[in-house]
């Protein structure tokens, strides 16, 4: 079946306020009469169907139109696997596995090819959302969704003590186990030579004239100075630590009189990353994911056309097994986020932009389990962590019945745990870290994960709202980890975590160009949910 009639069957659909999942779809494409089939589908649809079923358009084909169609379906028949000829997978793609940071191969930039003409495959067995709000669909569970906040902040200076006090605790719990640690307090009292090893929250950080890292570490009972000396093997690692973050350290006390507080010279460094150990889960059936964000919808520069051909991917055989898309926030372009924005605007009121953002929803195969977590262009307060879209917002984009959770979330998919976050910290990461940058996002996203936060300092770009709980503190090392925000597409792995940061779905802005930012854009990470491959394909 050739794209274009897909993408037509699917415009039309769409132009009369309806989604249809992909057999629906394939069975349109080969009814003789594209244009009857798709009017009779939707005459025959019931008043309050938002997708047009399979089932119900072969009921409208088993009327006399069906007399004339060459290929008529048999809903009792199974649809024949894809060893039907058809390459596997003819799109542009890199396997993973591979410690590179950037797409492998910079031709990939033709557009995935649509399938061969048989049905598209039905999704194998059913899938339910389960965010906060219980699903009233009864369909089993391969995917849940935990992090959702209900937010508890008041504001109040008392919870930043509070969300401070729940960071410390919870990542110095990681690291407790790994060193016969002391209070500061204690370490204060020790005698000249003696060893020491503290976990504590950094303070004071500052590089001394003759480029050693001096810092304080701070626990309950006070703080205690340390030095890392620049010949160390770890001093990179330790040039990468800011504030605010809780590490482990083991070394000596050096005192030059006893009354001296001392200095701990650090012979040892513990961050609370990944452990070596962790080995990611992985489906116990061949279905894949496309991992996007940043669609920036109601900007001038969105890319529609782009969108459009990943939505008619997705409706091929090719894509039969994506059974799931995971959107990682910037859902719209939004409306006062940086200063000039409304120069650029293609839609000025930010429901509209909604409103269109939806109609593209319904371009997505309507038996895809859809996730999306709000960015800081959408209309979610910016602090992080960001609430689900509120009511008003889930009402407009409704139609693809997709689940709505926090920024940041963990959504586990047939059993694989995915870390969703915008990213706006690595804005920060990549201007603060020496060794991070642009070119290679997931590089930078790992940096999060050996920090086991988000946002690890505080007072920067990134809001932190005042909360009784630090939601940006990873508990649960997960299986993927997927991020958007710096408009750049890379995808490495951390210690057995796919790391993958996935572009953008607009062109270069003003303001990018200014500070030239080279948007990657339209790529489509699709990872295999069994072997948690990558591949790949950008549809410019
Ligand atoms: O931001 C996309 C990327 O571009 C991200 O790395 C921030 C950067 N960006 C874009 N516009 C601005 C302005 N006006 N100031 C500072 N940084 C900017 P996104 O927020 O997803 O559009
Ligand atoms: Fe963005
Ligand atoms: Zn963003």
């Amino acid at each position: 079946m050739p794209s274009e009639e897909t993408a037509r069957i699917v415009a039309a659909l769409a132009d009369r306020g309806y989604q249809a999942d992909r057999e629906a779809v394939t069975l349109l494409a080969r009814a003789p009469d594209h244009e009857r089939a798709v009017d009779r589908a939707v005459e025959t649809a019931p008043d309050d169907a938002l997708v047009i079923s399979a089932d119900q358009v072969r009921e409208t084909l088993d009327t006399p139109l069906q007399a004339s169609d060459r290929t008529p379906s048999n809903p009792d028949k199974s649809p024949p696997d894809r060893a039907d000829g058809e390459p596997a997978h003819d799109h542009p793609s890199v396997s993973g596995g591979n410690q590179n940071d950037q797409p492998q191969d910079n031709g990939a930039n033709s557009p995935v090819e649509t399938g061969g003409s048989g049905p598209a495959r039905q999704p194998e067995g059913a899938v339910t959302a389960r965010g906060q709000e219980e699903s009233t669909t009864a369909r089993s569970t391969a995917l849940e969704v935990s992090g959702d906040i209900q937010s508890t902040g008041t504001g109040e200076y008392g919870d930043f003590v509070a969300v401070f006090r729940d960071r410390y605790e919870r990542l110095s719990e990681m690291l407790r186990g790994r060193v016969n640690h002391r209070p500061a307090a204690a370490v204060a009292d020790l005698s000249d030579g003696s060893e020491a090893a503290m976990v504590g929250m950094v303070a004071n950080r500052y590089t001394t004239a003759s480029d050693h890292l001096r810092f304080e570490l701070e626990d309950t009972s006070g703080t205690y100075p340390c030095l890392v000396m620049n010949d160390r093997p770890f001093a990179d690692q330790a040039r990468r630590i800011r504030h605010d973050e809780v590490i482990a350290v083991e070394g000596r006390v050096l005192k030059d009189d006893g009354d001296d507080e001392g200095i701990l010279f650090v012979e040892e460094l513990h961050v609370p990353d990944v452990p070596h150990t962790h080995s990611p889960s992985t489906a116990d059936r061949p279905v894949r994911a496309a991992l996007v964000s940043d669609i920036h919808v109601g900007s001038d520069e969105f890319l529609p056309d782009a969108w459009g051909r990943f939505a008619n991917w997705l409706h091929s055989d090719d894509a039969g097994d994506v059974e799931y898309l995971l959107i990682a926030g910037d859902m719209v372009e939004g409306v006062g986020v940086y200063p000039d924005q409304d120069e650029e605007l293609d839609i000025i009121d930010v429901y509209d932009q909604y409103e269109r953002f939806s109609e593209h929803l319904k371009d997505v195969p309507g038996d895809m389990e859809i996730v999306m977590i709000p960015g800081n262009h959408d209309a979610v307060r910016l602090a992080e962590p960001q609430p689900a879209f509120d009511d008003e917002l889930r009402d407009i984009m409704s139609a693809h019945d997709a689940t709505v959770s926090a920024n940041p979330s963990t959504v586990t998919v047939e059993g694989v745990s995915v870390l969703m976050y915008h990213g706006v910290s690595l804005d920060e990461i990549i201007a603060e870290l020496p060794d991070a940058s642009y070119e290679r996002p997931a590089a930078a996203m790992t940096h999060l994960l050996e920090k086991r936060h988000l946002a690890p300092q505080y007072g920067g770009q990134v809001r932190i709202a005042p909360e009784k709980k630090d939601h940006l503190v990873i508990d649960e090392v997960p299986d993927i980890f997927h991020a958007g925000h710096v408009h750049k597409f890379g995808y490495t792995r951390h210690r057995g975590v796919l790391t993958v940061n996935s572009s953008c779905w607009q062109s270069q802005t003003d303001f990018q160009a200014s500070v030239n930012l080279d948007p990657d854009v339209a790529y489509a990470p699709i990872v295999d949910l069994q072997t948690l491959d990558l591949r790949y394909a950008q549809f410019v």
